[in-house]
């Protein structure tokens, strides 16, 4: 079975200190963070950044220094910045972490919209994603399709005929937002993606680590971190992000799957050298 990618989501744009302590805002927490779970093993690192006061945030100048700040700790990290930013943010300020240089080499493209809890809609109409999806083929970037349900997959194939994605494709199932979160619904998800393609999943919350281990088991990759998850299990808080990846890597040692360094999982991903 191929190697396993590890994904840390370290901060997302919804969960607070409040929740978790350990959510990281500030330059320093953002990088103390991503070291943690890149020295546990994660080979991606999704980001989102924060204002220092946790407001999140799609400035362009603030990616490029948490960015910079990173690769200096976590030199071979595949540093993925987020296009989803947070519900209510423009296509335009989202797209600024797009524009960071280098430009990056991998990013999320949102497959379509969403129910996001309360009254809030996260939301990623066809025009959005085609246009996102342009931009990103324009700049050379490879887009991780972030889909919630399945007919967000099904909105991507539709993109791709148009021609503005191209294959390998790599998807990403994160499952517990629109969709439950069963094995179920993995398999349902996994074996509706074009063959030849790569998956990652992630559990939201209590989710998490049924959804890692049955991946691991499938031969797709793993999401976890704060985005998705703040415990380690009922009632314990995970006190990193490094905590939460290096429970992937005893999962996957259990099971009998390596995981992939950061070198391995860009050949996997097909990413640019
Ligand atoms: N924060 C969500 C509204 C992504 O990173 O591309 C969107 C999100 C998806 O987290
Ligand atoms: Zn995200």
């Amino acid at each position: 079975m191929e190697k396993l990618i590890i994904s840390a989501a370290i901060c997302g744009a919804e969960v607070t200190k409040e929740q978790n302590p350990a959510v990281p805002y500030t330059v320093e927490e953002i990088v103390r963070e991503a070291k943690s779970a890149y020295d546990a093993g994660a080979s991606v690192i999704h980001l989102h950044v924060r204002e220092d006061d946790g407001t999140p945030t799609q400035s362009k100048d603030r990616f490029q220094v948490c960015v910079d700040a990173i690769r200096k700790e976590c030199p071979e990290a595949i540093i993925q910045p987020s296009t989803g930013g947070a519900v209510g943010m423009t296509d335009l300020e989202r797209l600024q972490s797009t524009e960071i240089e280098p430009t990056p080499e991998f990013a999320t493209l949102d497959c379509g919209t969403c129910n996001f809890g309360g009254d809030d809609i996260f939301i990623n109409t066809d025009n959005t994603i085609i246009n996102f999806a342009k931009i990103m083929k324009e700049r050379g970037i490879k887009p991780e399709l972030e889909v919630f349900e399945k007919g967000m997959i099904d909105t991507a194939l539709k993109v791709e005929k148009k021609g503005f994605l191209t294959r390998p494709l790599h998807f990403d199932f994160v499952l517990g937002v629109q969709m439950s979160a069963t094995i179920r619904d993995l398999l349902f998800m996994s074996e509706s993606i074009p063959e030849g393609s790569t998956w990652t999943a992630s559990g939201l919350g209590k989710n998490a680590w049924s959804i890692a281990a049955a991946t691991i088991a499938l031969g797709g990759h793993v999401r976890v971190g704060f985005e998705d998850n703040l415990y380690m299990e009922k009632g314990v808080l995970a006190k990193s992000n490094g905590e939460m990846v290096a429970k992937v890597v005893e999962l996957a040692k259990l099971l009998g799957r390596e995981v992939a360094t950061p070198a391995e999982a860009r050949e996997i991903l097909s990413l640019k050298p």
